[in-house]
């Protein structure tokens, strides 16, 4: 047959099978055979993985790229100032643009990211934010990516008229709201009217949820016994602030039958609240990350201000029994997807100033002041390969489920997460185990533009040897050789996973 690639010889991995000695034949940038030796016309390019797995390219479905962060910051701000077209302040912004952001995606195995168009400004239109996020993204991304989009204010305006733009103009059908940050939560009667028109739009709602006040209570106190060490920002919002806002919302879905998304959860308590609903069949869905199943809080002890690296919210738990409950609710199936929630600043800010210690009086900062998020869109692939697959943790079928298929399942992106006639050829390439020498991970290694990995010292045990998108190889043996032109939009469908049931509590039916 004539393609223009053929993969050759490698154990092809699906979040259901796995063949060994298996080809690929692409053409026009779409898979179109598997199978044992295929047949290749002259002039084809050929690829040899030499017996090693290949798995459908990463889907990274909470990206945080060009975002401002002050916002996760514990002080009020004047919002007004803030676009999302210019940048005023780049020390104000995520550590990662597009061209950084998705140029460590590639390096990582990840071939689309899901990026939010954040409203920032309080009377902002959304269909500004999402031109404006466009314009950023344009000709500025190494991998294919799609928008989430942030609400911050929910007015009838947006919630009535621009959702449904966003959907049919946009192909966006997935919003992410936050209970906590002053200036970005929203109350419980704000999430309803998002979630009343999610349901008739056919949207899915990404919900961060720890409970706000408890977290101005909590820091204010301690605050006052001077605990404000990085290593207390776990302090101030322990696992039940997360479990209390996860049943909360749960709740509030459940009163509006619409599908809603748990966004990086990071303690059992929350965990088991997902569990009961999925086994009451509501449409609940869950996402962890990385950081909360390799990562411990005891790491953020050391010294007076190390800690502030690990700074994210919610916080790297400090019991194990989180950690593992992660773990679990990965296998049995509570955590449909695995993301990175890469949402990095730079530690040593170029200005002399370290990740958010604006207060010099205390030689540990003060951790209401560090913006909250990680770099891990280069990590979480190669992590949940090594320490989950080649850890003998997990499958590699779990593997595609939770790192590809499962995101491109959720949020319609319809040609993406699986290796199979018609889909994208995004794929993954690895090394043949026999041939890899497993290295521990230095800050160097990565593509990022941040200045630290809190992933750093880790082993790898493989790590993607070709990242490939649309049939173009972009990462090669550590080398990105693809072009930041080449990444392209790709507008969604609906979600592919159960949404509403058409059960209602009461006499209440929209
Ligand atoms: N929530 C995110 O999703 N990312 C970074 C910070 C936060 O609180
Ligand atoms: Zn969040
Ligand atoms: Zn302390
Ligand atoms: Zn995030």
């Amino acid at each position: 047959m004539d393609f223009d690639l053929v993969v050759r010889n490698g154990t092809v991995v699906t979040a259901s099978d796995i063949w060994e000695s298996c080809d690929i034949g692409v053409k026009e940038g779409t898979i179109v055979a598997v199978g044992p030796r295929l047949p290749a016309a002259p002039g084809a390019q050929e690829i040899d993985a030499e017996g090693a797995f290949i798995t459908p390219g990463g889907v990274d479905a909470h990206v945080h790229l060009s975002q401002f962060y002050e916002a996760t910051v514990g002080v009020d701000i004047d919002r007004s100032i803030i676009t999302n077209g210019a940048i005023p302040d780049p020390e104000n912004f995520v550590g990662d643009t597009f061209d950084t952001g998705t140029r460590s995606a590639v390096a990582g195995g990840t071939t689309t990211i899901i990026t939010f168009a954040s409203q920032m400004r309080k009377d902002e239109s959304i269909i500004t934010v999402i031109e404006d996020y466009h314009k950023l993204a344009k000709d500025q991304s190494y991998c294919d990516y799609a928008f989430h989009v942030i609400i911050t204010n929910p007015t009838p305006q947006i919630v009535e008229d621009e959702f449904p733009r966003m959907v049919d103009e946009f192909g966006i059908t997935s919003v992410k709201l936050y209970m906590t940050y002053k200036p970005l939560r929203l109350l419980d009667y704000q999430i309803l009217d998002v979630m009343y028109s999610a349901r008739k739009l056919g949207i899915t709602t990404m919900v961060h949820a720890e409970n706000a006040d408890v977290i101005d209570w909590m820091t204010q106190h301690l605050e006052q016994k001077l605990m404000t060490h990085p290593y207390h920002h776990g302090t101030s919002r322990p696992p039940i602030v997360e479990a209390e806002a996860t049943n909360r919302v749960i709740c509030l879905a459940e009163l509006m039958d619409t599908p809603i998304l748990l966004v990086h959860i990071s303690g059992g308590p929350a965990t088991k609240h997902i569990r009961d609903a999925q086994t009451r069949l509501l449409p609940i869905y869950g996402e962890t990350c990385p950081q909360y199943m390799f990562l411990l809080a005891d790491s953020m002890r050391k010294g007076h201000f190390e800690g502030a690296k690990c700074v994210c919210s919610p916080p790297i738990r400090e019991d194990k029994a989180d950690q593992d409950a992660m773990w679990a609710g990965v296998k049995n199936g509570t955590f449909t997807i695995v993301s990175s929630d890469h949402a990095p600043s730079k530690f040593n800010h170029p200005n002399g100033k370290q990740r958010g210690l604006k207060d010099g009086n205390l030689p540990y900062g003060k951790f209401r002041l560090i913006p909250n998020g990680l770099p891990g869109v280069e990590t979480r692939v190669p992590l949940l390969f090594s320490g989950g697959v080649l850890s003998g943790r997990i499958s590699p079928q779990k593997f595609v489920e939770v790192t590809s298929t499962n995101p491109a399942k959720l949020y319609g992106l319809k040609k993406k997460g699986s290796i199979a006639p018609g889909f994208d050829a995004d794929l993954v390439i690895w090394y043949p185990q026999a041939k890899f020498q497993s290295f521990k991970l230095t800050n160097e290694m990565l593509h990022h533009a941040v200045d630290y990995t809190p992933f750093e010292g880790i082993e790898f045990k493989n790590w993607p040897r070709y990242t490939i998108i649309r049939g173009k190889v972009v990462f090669s043996h550590g080398d990105v050789v693809g072009e930041m032109e080449y990444g392209q939009y790709i507008p969604r469908e609906k979600s592919l996973l159960p949404g509403p049931r058409d059960v209602w509590l009461s006499e209440w039916r929209p």
